[in-house]
């Protein structure tokens, strides 16, 4: 199984969508398996996102990540990262297909909601970036027999 790393933005948790974004990964049968409201750091904006560096957008996106609580998680699944990635929609919410979490919420890029983990070398980066191995939970749900066959 997979694990992925995925983030509600200051913009997600400042319009009440925390709730809603982790119903629609509950719903489509993944498991959550790490949580955490938190205020990320200046040092760790830049190291998250450090393969932007010397973008035009890159100190916009620093401020804008810092600038407000956001909830990390870590959801666990069949091929997880890329679905994730869709069930997101495009970067710039105007291009996401309408149905996607930031084809629904959002129209701005620099406010675009969520973010999560594109592959799976960025996916174990990104999880031991933001959690320690204790706080992420193994266990197992019941209802997995009626998602998984
Ligand atoms: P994603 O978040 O879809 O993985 P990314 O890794 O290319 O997209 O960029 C990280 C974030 O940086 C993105 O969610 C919003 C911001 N960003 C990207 N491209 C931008 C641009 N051209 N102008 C402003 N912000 C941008
Ligand atoms: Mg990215």
């Amino acid at each position: 199984m997979e694990r992925t790393f995925i983030m509600v933005k200051p913009d997600g948790v400042q319009r009440g969508l925390v709730g809603e974004i982790i119903s629609r990964f509950e719903k489509r049968g993944f498991k959550l398996v790490g949580l955490k409201l938190m205020q990320i750091s200046r040092e760790l904006a830049e190291t998250h996102y450090g393969e932007h560096k010397g973008k035009p957008f890159f100190e916009g996106l620093v401020n804008f990540i810092t600038s407000g609580p956001v909830v990390a998680m870590v959801w666990e699944g069949k091929e997880v990262i890329a679905t994730a990635r869709e069930m997101m929609g495009a970067t710039n919410p105007l291009k996401a297909q309408p149905g996607t979490i930031r084809g629904t919420y959002g129209i701005d890029v620099g406010r675009n909601v969520i973010h999560g983990s594109d592959s799976p070398e960025s996916a174990q980066r990104e999880i031991a970036l933001f959690f320690k191995e204790e706080e992420l939970l193994s266990y197992d749900k019941t209802l997995d027999t009626w998602i998984y066959e």
